[in-house]
């Protein structure tokens, strides 16, 4: 027993290497929600939420996020047991619709508080780990070929990257196309090649797009046509030897359910803010294996800490055929954590120790809070 003593949100913002060009909004900085949990027994869970691009990619902001935390799930969960991490499961989805990234914050904060308490690590609360390092794609987003190309060269050079998704969907069908045979053809087989559209394309637009895409050597194409159009994304699934992977149109276990009746995707990107918590994204990987579909570690461009939460789920699951993309902390200047998320030979390390295996760099937190950097703009704008 160890009772849920106060739950407390902290809004960051940290800018990108460079400019993250996706088909509906360019990132120059990431926005993440850090929860923290304290425990009557002095211990404590952290979490975290992020979407990507304000209300740009989904329904919840950060505001929305840290809104839902503090107003609505932190009053049910006070005084609660902290080890009953179901029974917290259980009341936020009585309580609150929808808001599956606040869910996912304070559920991740739970598993780590439990985890430590109990000295082992979140991927041992899923049954343990059968990866110590899983393969990890980078996203090429600069918005433009020859950028790109060289970003990539140094990737696969440094041996850090060779699995690479491209953001396309912004421009007009044939010069995206256009853009990913440049790339592929600059890299050849050293490289995988894949493009997330971000649902930009029209169902005529796709099939333009996955035919080009399939002829210049792309491997998969995520979330090509809007997310509610499950008949568009079965035409394609059905109608190209591309693999389609699903994306936003999977929130949890009964959107998975439901992709796999309409045959609607040959992958499941799982993201587990986009599930509703690790528990969720659990159910959604039983889903996607018993359907026989491919598997993909997808993310929120989280940083290190959401990063490291992924990494404790992905790594008890078996097969990840597609492997995954949890590089978010490396598209951040700045690092959050005291000890970063490793990255080598192609692949991304699942951190060690009791719950999430990683503690924050409490200095950070305090330089990146965004009401601290408004006060900065505000005295500036004077
Ligand atoms: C998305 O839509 O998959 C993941 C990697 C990246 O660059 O953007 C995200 C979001
Ligand atoms: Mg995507």
């Amino acid at each position: 027993m160890s009772i849920i003593e106060k739950i407390s949100t902290t809004i960051i913002e940290i800018p990108t290497i460079r400019g993250h060009v996706l088909s509906m909004a360019t990132m120059l900085t990431q926005t993440a929600v850090i929860l923290r949990i304290r425990f009557a027994d002095g211990s404590e869970g952290i979490g975290e939420g992020t979407t990507i691009g304000g209300l740009s990619y989904g329904v919840e902001s950060p505001e929305s996020i840290q809104s839902a935390i503090e107003d609505y799930i932190a009053p049910l969960l006070l005084g609660r047991d902290g080890d009953d991490v179901n029974g917290a499961i259980h009341l936020m989805d009585r309580a609150v619709r929808g808001n599956r990234i606040a869910k996912s914050a304070v559920e991740i904060a739970l598993w780590d508080g439990l985890g430590k308490r109990k000295d082992v690590s979140v991927a041992q609360l899923f049954g343990g780990a059968v990866h110590t390092r899983l393969p990890v794609a980078w996203t090429l987003a600069s918005g433009r070929s020859e950028t790109d190309i060289a970003e990539a060269q140094e990737m696969i050079e440094a041996r850090r990257h060779n699995i690479f998704k491209l953001k396309i969907g912004k421009r007009p069908v044939r010069e995206d196309v256009a853009h990913v045979a440049r790339i592929k053809e600059a890299l050849g087989d050293a490289a995988s090649i894949r493009v997330d559209v971000n649902q930009a394309w029209s169902l005529a637009d796709a099939r333009w797009g996955l035919k080009g895409l399939q002829e210049a050597g792309c491997e998969l194409v995520e979330q090509p046509v809007p997310a509610r159009d499950r008949a568009a994304m079965a035409e394609l699934t059905r109608g190209y030897e591309i693999a389609v992977m699903a994306d936003e149109a999977l929130n949890g276990p009964e959107d998975a359910l439901s992709v796999v009746r309409a045959d609607a995707a040959d992958v499941f990107a799982v993201k587990v803010a986009q599930s509703g918590g690790l528990k969720r994204a659990a159910e959604v990987v039983a889903i996607g294996q018993a359907a026989g579909l491919g598997l993909y570690g997808g993310t929120m461009l989280e940083t290190g800490l959401g990063t490291a939460a992924a990494l404790q789920l992905f790594s008890t699951v078996e097969t990840l055929k597609w492997g995954t993309e949890l590089f978010g902390p490396l598209l951040l200047k700045d690092e959050i954590l005291a000890e970063p998320v490793g990255y080598s030979d192609f692949c991304v390390e699942i951190p060690q120790g009791p719950g999430l295996g990683i503690a924050l760099d409490e200095s950070k937190i305090e330089f990146y809070r965004r009401d601290r950097l408004r006060r900065v703009h505000a005295l500036s704008a004077e």
